[in-house]
């Protein structure tokens, strides 16, 4: 009989490791999740994988060495999934130390921690980073016709890279750290550089749910009228004096959206690979906000989304990323990986999540 592998997820009450605990679990490995420790707990997305025998949680806080070490010393993790971040943008403006923190040292301190203990025990341990496409910032390339027409602009793994935020800088010297531990000491280290990748367990901070709730709390208001005989401006006025309108910043920024579930297949795949390297996750199709809120009201029979909307500078950035779109080329040729859930049906999910 094959051992049981046995995998470390950082982060585990985030939205990523929950959809990678049901992956890791499902194929019997052990996953030891890491929480920060805290007053309150709050394990929602994991719920239903709390019973699990094989999934064990403990405190463990990435930005101190000392627990990293003594965690890695104490399993003998064959893969290790670094997820846990300071993750929302916006906020690393207003804590961008606290975001380096995280974000930066704190997978230095897995790796370092990684290396002592694989360096003594001569058991190979295999390490993901989630880096992510923040890392282009305002950089991509062109795929040109023969007349020297545009035919689009895309991110690639060779795509320079030029952040524009807090987060994006912390992101990219751990990437860069990531790279310099598989290059130096020959460690199975591998970067997913992920687009954006949504679901119906994302935080609410971030745009796609923060729009996926408010059309759930339109569409709950809208049953309660009923059959009430009203023009949609009456309906509009009524719903919007009672729950407010939705405050949103830039509609016309692009990202390329795929689902959570589909990219942590993605992630589990690099470390299963004989060679260490890193891989362009996305969908290759590229969206606006505006077309992510329009798609949402469509979905609950709305089409003057915008009388919904204020336009809110709260929510603008000191420097934006104003267009992602991805190619993984790679992925797809190396992995054989590709996004099965469909920007449409990404949008579906999770409104019908949100008018439950
Ligand atoms: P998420 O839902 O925000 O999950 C991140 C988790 O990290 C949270 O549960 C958080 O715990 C935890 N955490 C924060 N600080 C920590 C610390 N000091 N020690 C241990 N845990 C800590 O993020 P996600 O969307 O699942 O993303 C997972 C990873 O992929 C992140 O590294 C993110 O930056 C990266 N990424 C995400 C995307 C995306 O579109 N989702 C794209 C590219 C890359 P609390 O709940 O206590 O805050
Ligand atoms: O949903 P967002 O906050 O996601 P963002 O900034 O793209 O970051 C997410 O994806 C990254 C991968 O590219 C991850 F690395 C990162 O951890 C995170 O998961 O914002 C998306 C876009 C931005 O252009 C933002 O300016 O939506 C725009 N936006 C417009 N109004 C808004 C809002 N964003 C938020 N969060 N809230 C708004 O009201």
């Amino acid at each position: 009989m094959n051992e049981q592998k046995v995998a470390l997820i950082t982060g585990i009450f985030g939205q990523d490791a929950s959809y990678l605990s049901e992956l890791l679990l499902s194929k019997n490995y052990k996953v030891i999740g890491t929480k920060r420790r805290a007053s309150t707990e709050n394990p929602w997305r994991i719920e239903h994988l709390l019973n699990n025998k094989n999934l064990i949680i403990e405190n463990g806080d990435v930005t101190d060495f000392s627990n990293m070490l003594h965690l890695i010393d104490n399993y003998r993790f064959h893969e290790i999934y670094n997820l846990a971040a300071q993750s929302f943008v916006a906020a690393s403006f207003d804590e961008p130390l606290h975001t380096f923190e995280v974000d930066a040292i704190g997978p230095i301190n897995i790796l370092e921690a990684t290396r002592v203990i694989q360096r003594n025990t001569n058991h190979i341990i295999k390490y993901y980073q989630a880096s992510t496409s923040e890392l282009w910032g305002d950089q991509f390339d062109t795929v040109y016709d023969n007349d020297g027409n545009v035919l689009y602009n895309y991110q690639d793994e060779n795509t320079e890279m030029n952040p524009q935020s807090p987060y994006a800088v912390a992101k990219l010297a751990a990437h860069k750290m990531t790279q310099l531990y598989r290059n130096a000491y020959g460690m199975f280290c591998c970067c997913g550089i992920l687009m954006n990748h949504e679901s119906p367990r994302r935080g609410e901070e971030f745009v796609t749910k923060k729009i996926s709730k408010y059309v759930g709390r339109v569409y709950k208001e809208i049953k309660k009228m009923g059959l009430l005989q009203m023009s949609n401006e009456e309906k509009t006025s009524i719903i919007t004096n009672k729950i407010g309108k939705l405050q949103l910043g830039n509609l016309s920024a692009s990202r390329d959206w795929g689902h959570s579930r589909d990219y942590m297949l993605a992630a589990w795949q690099m470390l299963q690979q004989d060679i260490p390297d890193d891989y362009v996750i996305c969908t290759e199709e590229t969206h606006t906000v505006e077309e992510f809120l329009k798609l949402a009201f469509s979905e609950i029979g709305v089409n003057n989304y915008m009388d919904f909307v204020n336009i809110n500078s709260k929510y603008m950035r000191p420097a934006e990323v104003l267009f992602l779109r991805g190619r993984c080329t790679k992925a797809k040729e190396k992995l054989k990986w590709k996004a099965n859930i469909t920007f449409r049906d990404l949008v579906k999910d999770m409104v019908i999540y949100d008018c439950k």
